[in-house]
């Protein structure tokens, strides 16, 4: 059971897998789509190039939800319209890095992820541990990744 993570460069996925996974949290770039627990990291370029939109797919056919994560520190990225619709995979928002962001800049990311057509969508943070309990709690109740 997998849970896949794909979202822009540098909002946060790697860092969201490890502490998924209880991993300590080190920050590396990643370089291509690898296994971090249960979960299936993907690289920010893969999600920002269309080009690339195939490897998502084809890796997402592995997953029993797709998480989409969009940071609070990025105000202009926008996700398109109906994203979700291209994985075969329940897509999940995570609303990354919440605790550098105000009501205000949740609330963008919020609206982004659902017209992208994620649904339900969490705010976490993976350094301070906000909303992760609530999303293995989620992730439990769908019966995916389990650690
Ligand atoms: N404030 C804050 N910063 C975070 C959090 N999670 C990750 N970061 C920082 O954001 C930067 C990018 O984190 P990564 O987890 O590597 O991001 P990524 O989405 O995996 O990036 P790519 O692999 O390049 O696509 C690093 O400097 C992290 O330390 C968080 O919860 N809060
Ligand atoms: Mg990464």
């Amino acid at each position: 059971m997998y849970v896949m993570v794909a979202g822009p460069v540098s909002c946060g996925k790697t860092t969201l897998c490890q502490r998924l996974a209880g991993l300590p949290l080190i920050g590396c770039k990643t370089q291509t789509i690898i296994q971090i627990g249960a979960a299936i990291d993907t690289p920010g370029e893969y999600l920002e190039g269309r080009w690339y939109w195939n490897r998502l797919i084809n890796s997402s056919a592995e997953a029993d939800l797709l998480l989409l994560a969009l940071d609070c520190g990025n105000r202009h990225y926008q996700l398109m319209a109906g994203l979700a619709s291209m994985f075969n995979c329940p897509v999940t928002g995570v609303i990354t890095k919440a605790d550098i962001g105000g009501e205000e800049e949740i609330e963008s990311v919020r609206k982004r992820l659902v017209l992208a057509g994620a649904s339900p969508v969490f705010a976490v943070s993976a350094f301070t541990g906000q909303g992760i309990e609530s999303l293995l709690e989620f992730f439990q109740q769908e019966e995916v990744f389990q650690k």
